[in-house]
């Protein structure tokens, strides 16, 4: 009888400490595990025109502009700057090369999206990406925010 309680409580002490534990994020990849993001910087507005592309591969569970990083470390191109808004995290300013907005009508910003076309309606401190995400900075004219 004693036995049986025994083993009762034993067994949910262990699902609920392996549940505290368990460094599984939402994609099924253990926090300490790596992913690979393919990033796109695509600018078809402005001159000069220009499309670079790279596989960035860290750890899983971190906000997208951690790759970010990593790909300015591993090139140049991918060097960017950003304003820091309360509460939404970094605004991304510019990225890659000097763009000039000579013969642009109208107001043009980064969009940021996941391939092959989902404005995605969080920024880049926010949304975390999955294993084999492709996501694309699109130099864009501005309007197609996702309003609340
Ligand atoms: C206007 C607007 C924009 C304009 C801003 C420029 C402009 N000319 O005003 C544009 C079109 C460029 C824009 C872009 C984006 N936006 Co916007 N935007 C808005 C909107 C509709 C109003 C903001 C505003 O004017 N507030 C009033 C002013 C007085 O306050 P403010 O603090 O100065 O506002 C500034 C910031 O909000 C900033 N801003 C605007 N959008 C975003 C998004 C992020 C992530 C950050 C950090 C800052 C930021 O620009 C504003 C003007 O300077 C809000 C919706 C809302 N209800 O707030 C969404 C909103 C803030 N945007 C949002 C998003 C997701 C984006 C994008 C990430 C969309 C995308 N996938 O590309 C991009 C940013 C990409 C990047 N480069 O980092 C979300 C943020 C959600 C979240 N929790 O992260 C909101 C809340 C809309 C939504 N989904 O409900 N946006």
């Amino acid at each position: 009888m004693y036995f049986k309680y025994y083993l009762t409580i034993l067994f949910y002490f262990t699902t609920c400490v392996r549940c505290l534990t368990s460094p599984e994020t939402k994609t099924g990849k253990g926090k300490n595990e790596e992913i690979t993001v393919r990033y796109t910087i695509r600018n078809n507005l402005a001159k000069p025109n220009f499309e670079f592309e790279q596989n960035v591969t860290s750890k899983a569970g971190q906000p997208f502009i951690r790759f970010m990083e990593q790909a300015a470390d591993d090139d140049k191109n991918f060097q960017f700057s950003s304003t820091y808004f309360a509460k939404l995290g970094y605004f991304i300013e510019k990225l890659g090369k000097e763009i000039n907005r000579e013969g642009v009508l109208g107001l043009s910003y980064w969009q940021f999206v996941r391939a092959p076309s989902t404005v995605l309606p969080v920024g880049v401190s926010t949304y975390i990406p999955e294993d084999g995400d492709h996501i694309i900075m699109d130099y864009v004219l501005e309007g197609n925010c996702v309003q609340n």
